[in-house]
């Protein structure tokens, strides 16, 4: 079999065992994109508007959901809505790190349920692996996705070395709802595995990239951008996840400049796949 950045998202798609990772590999195959788009904004009227502009060239929505001023279960239904009709996956972002009892109770419950509506979300390792006991007992009867923060974009972050590899090796002891990584490179390869061969070795990761910008390095609070190529050719990652290089930072921007945006985060994504694939 060769590598996982030789192979195509549709034969991941086909191959994978988690439904939620053949769902988004097939969407990103079946649009040709691999852009996620992170709708950072306070207003639930704009968050909609930024996911139905962009709808069209991502396959997926990342959310922060507790950011928004005015959330109602409206917003999730029509955030449900545009992921149909548009053909998206929803992640949202809560970066779960409490222990297990806990991150259950905020996974399931409270104001946002989060696990009735989205498809994937992300937790740090940093309270030990019963973190994972307790969003799997929540997420997987559900058909849910979970990615481990094995690394970060952020300068100076500590999610490095032997943390990393250690999401690793935890994420392989939960092969039916780890489906990957926010990582800024392929950390699930063969020589970043403690000791050798790990159990299994071979599981195919998706790795979603933050810190991804074509006009700027950085946002002065420690943010640091690569570029498409740079994210996807030469680190090997799958997603690019790219917030204000397509709106702007603010809630204004007007619809066709996060078309035009969208667009050129798309076609640089994917040109990136297509050269990875041909190398
Ligand atoms: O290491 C990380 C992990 C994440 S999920 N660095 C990040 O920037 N993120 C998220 O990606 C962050 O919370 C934000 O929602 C998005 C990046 O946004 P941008 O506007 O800088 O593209």
């Amino acid at each position: 079999m060769p590598s996982i950045t030789k192979r195509t998202y549709g034969s991941r798609a086909a191959a994978h065992p988690i439904p939620v990772a053949q769902q988004l590999l097939a969407c990103c195959e079946r649009k040709q994109t691999n852009l996620c788009v992170s709708v950072d904004v306070t207003k639930k009227a704009a968050l909609l508007r930024i996911a139905d502009a962009a709808g069209p060239y991502i396959c997926c929505v990342k959310t922060h959901i507790d950011i928004v001023e005015d959330f109602d279960q409206d917003l999730v239904q029509q955030l449900q809505a545009l992921a149909d009709k548009h053909d998206f996956l929803i992640w949202e972002d809560r970066k779960f790190a409490d222990i297990g009892n806990t991150v259950r109770l905020q996974y399931s419950s409270g104001i946002y349920k989060i696990a009735s509506w989205s498809h994937i979300t992300n937790a740090h390792l940093v309270p030990g692996e019963g973190i994972l006991t307790g969003l799997a007992s929540v997420g997987q009867p559900l058909g849910r996705g979970l990615l481990l923060l094995a690394e970060m974009s952020a300068k100076g972050n500590l999610a490095t070395g032997d943390y990393t590899r250690k999401n690793v090796e935890a994420a392989r002891r939960f092969p039916d709802f780890v489906m990957g990584f926010v990582a800024m490179r392929r950390v699930d390869e063969r020589e970043e595995t403690a000791g050798g061969v790990a159990p299994g070795e071979g599981a195919d990761y998706v790795i979603m990239t933050p810190g991804v910008g074509l006009d700027s390095k950085g946002d002065g609070m420690g943010q640091q951008y690569r570029t498409p190529d740079e994210v996807v050719n030469e680190s090997g990652c799958d997603i690019i996840i790219v917030g204000r290089g397509i709106y702007g930072g603010g809630e204004g921007s007007a619809d066709d400049e996060i078309v035009r945006q969208s667009k050129r985060y798309q076609e640089a994504g994917w040109k990136a796949y297509l050269d990875r694939l041909e190398q």
